[in-house]
């Protein structure tokens, strides 16, 4: 866990934030002799690469795109020389990376979804360029998240197989910057959001490196002040709140400083929305409204950049799904890049914020074996201490650094492990607790369930305050021809859970249909458009029969990459839209049906 720092980056009169991206040296390290060769002072042989970009798809050949090891970047960079503390930050390195600066080592991070800050002052030269290298690995195994392993082929080359869906990007995908702040500055802060009547009270908490006094105030749109507060811990006070509301935001400016009497040591801005979350019954209620959810299941992925950060793409991916009518997506299957969330707080959108727990399952075809009944035993085996202590540290980091979004109004623990083993249930007991203690908007906490957690079988359904469910009949099950029988199967597995009287809100957050753009046929045919839009409405009508279902995130925003193989053309092809963010016919029918959901 870092030393509460995760706050976003943000240049005003006592910060300065300079950005690290653009072109860096890059080198692959596949004997993992870096170090021995002091690469950490200088790569000497290296090609340009840019940052934020996954490494993957900027070469043209076999070797690069499926490399699986040690790789390393660098850079030169200049610190002014001005007073402050230094600190880099790195939006994510993927899936782990260790930082030097001048040759010495200043920190190594495991998980490849979360930032790595780190305080540089005694390591740079003010005034002076100083040399940064990061060594990064994107090896997958059994105690990693996500999890997978590594294959060597005959030859010798080591290849990932991931137990999980995408492809396996990796590299530094996220923006670098170099921060330089106050000796005494503030490190973090949280509020906890109560309403009453017209009025609202937002209780925060800010946290400082000192014993300076801490000033807190809050504005509305206009620029007037609504609100303040004095002290580490208090209460701001909005009397008639401008709520945020769902696809209707409304964003409050938070204003945070240390005071030395009347000179400013310290500042920090941001947005945050005044709104409520609770579950109560069947239904999920903003601002004690309920809100049935509509949108997708996504993944950061696009043609060229990989998994890398790119602002229109964001933009582009807004105005699709707005155009759709959603109001919601999981960030499935990992924490996204901070500006999606910065985007959402600003757009209304709801977010199930997801960690990266996927893989959990002995298979590389989850999506294949997922639902055929077969024991795919996971939390029985001698790397759960260690995979339990990654996945601790992630949901800390993930819910450390995304707890003031009012987008986010859920955190998902996991996506599609085994749960059917007292060994998941404890294992998960635990993830379930931590974050829970964590969370100071106590939001509720959820997971991803694929077929094999039924309801007779599964054994941690009741960790979640609502359930999330990952559904493919008339995909994956009875297909094509066999639909109905898929609707029946559907409804029958509807009525067990309905049976087992939860009283809590079912969500999917899969169902679709692999849909090539080229295919047209009628009478529809498996990957046709046509069977995409005919399976929704299939499914539509299952939703529709049960109160308790109160949200439908489709499978999957846009085609991605994914793992080659016989199940994937080029990669998942489940998109309403595709990779290019064009819309299939299935993107209308969705358009149609959540303009009046
Ligand atoms: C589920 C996974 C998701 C896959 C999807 C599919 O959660 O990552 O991409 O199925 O098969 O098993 O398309």
């Amino acid at each position: 866990m870092y030393d509460q720092l995760s706050l976003y980056p943000e240049t005003n009169q006592k910060r300065i934030t300079l950005s690290l991206d653009g072109m860096w040296g890059f080198r692959f390290d596949p004997d993992s002799v870096g170090e021995k060769e002091n690469w950490m002072s200088g790569l000497r042989s290296s090609v340009s690469l840019p940052v934020p970009a996954s490494f993957q798809d900027l070469f043209t050949d076999q070797y690069s795109k499926n490399y699986c090891g040690d790789f390393w970047y660098e850079k030169e960079f200049t610190v002014p020389d001005i007073p402050g503390r230094i600190f880099l930050r790195f939006g994510s390195i993927t899936h782990r990376g260790t930082v030097y600066v001048n040759g010495k080592e200043v920190t190594s991070h495991e998980g490849g979804f979360l930032p790595v800050i780190c305080d540089v002052t005694d390591f740079v030269r003010k005034g002076e360029e100083n040399h940064l290298a990061v060594k990064a690995n994107n090896e997958l195994n059994e105690s990693t998240l996500p999890c997978g392993a590594v294959k060597t082929l005959m030859n010798g080359t080591r290849i990932a197989a991931p137990y999980f869906d995408f492809f396996n990007y990796a590299g530094i995908q996220r923006s670098v910057w170099l921060l330089i702040l106050p000796e005494e500055h503030i490190k973090d802060y949280s509020t906890d959001i109560s309403l009453n009547g017209e009025d609202a009270c937002v209780a925060y908490e800010v946290k400082t490196g000192g014993e300076h006094e801490v000033f807190v105030s809050l504005f509305d749109k206009e620029g007037n002040k609504v609100a303040e507060a004095s002290g580490k811990k208090g209460t701001l006070k909005v009397e008639k709140a401008n709520l945020w509301k769902v696809r209707n935001a409304y964003l409050y400016k938070i204003r945070i400083q240390i005071k030395d009497g009347d000179s400013l040591i310290d500042e920090y801005n941001d947005r945050i929305g005044i709104r409520t979350v609770a579950i109560k019954g069947h239904e999920i209620l903003i601002n004690g409204e309920p809100v049935y959810l509509k949108g997708y299941g996504k993944h950061e992925d696009f043609d060229i950049i990989g998994r890398g950060l790119n602002y229109p793409l964001i933009k582009r991916d807004f105005e699709c799904m707005k155009w759709t009518n959603a109001n919601c997506f999981r960030t499935s299957h990992y924490p996204y890049a901070e500006e999606w969330y910065r985007f959402a707080d600003e757009e209304g959108f709801l977010i199930i914020d997801e960690v990266p727990a996927v893989g959990m399952m002995r298979s590389t075809h989850n999506f294949a074996v997922a639902g055929m009944g077969q024991y795919t035993y996971f939390f029985e085996t001698p790397t759960v201490p260690e995979l339990l202590k990654n996945h601790l540290a992630q949901v800390e980091e993930m819910i450390e650094r995304d707890k003031n979004h009012p987008s986010v109004f859920s955190f998902s623990l996991f996506n599609e492990p085994e749960t059917t083993s007292t060994y998941s249930h404890d294992y998960f007991s635990k993830v379930f607790a931590r974050a829970r203690e964590l969370d100071p908007q106590h939001r509720p906490m959820t997971g991803a369930f694929e077929k094999n957690s039924a309801p007779e079988k599964c054994q941690c359904y009741m960790l979640c305050d609502f359930m999330c469910l990952n559904r493919y009949y008339g995909w994956y099950i009875s297909g094509g021809p066999d639909i109905d029988d898929a609707i029946l199967k559907f409804h029958d597995e509807m009525r067990r859970w309905k049976e087992k009287g939860l009283d809590v809100p079912f969500v999917f957050t899969e169902f679709g249909t692999d849909t090539l753009s080229t295919e047209h046929k009628l009478p529809s045919v498996m990957w046709a458009q046509e069977y995409q839009c005919e399976y929704m409405e299939r499914n539509f009508e299952v939703f529709d029969t049960y109160d308790f279902i109160q949200g439908e995130l489709v499978w999957n925003f846009a085609d991605f990459q994914t793992t080659e193989g016989i199940f994937r053309v080029n990669g998942n092809k489940k998109g309403v839209f595709t990779r290019e963010r064009q819309p299939k016919d299935a993107a209308f029918i969705l358009k149609k049906r959540w303009e009046n959901k």
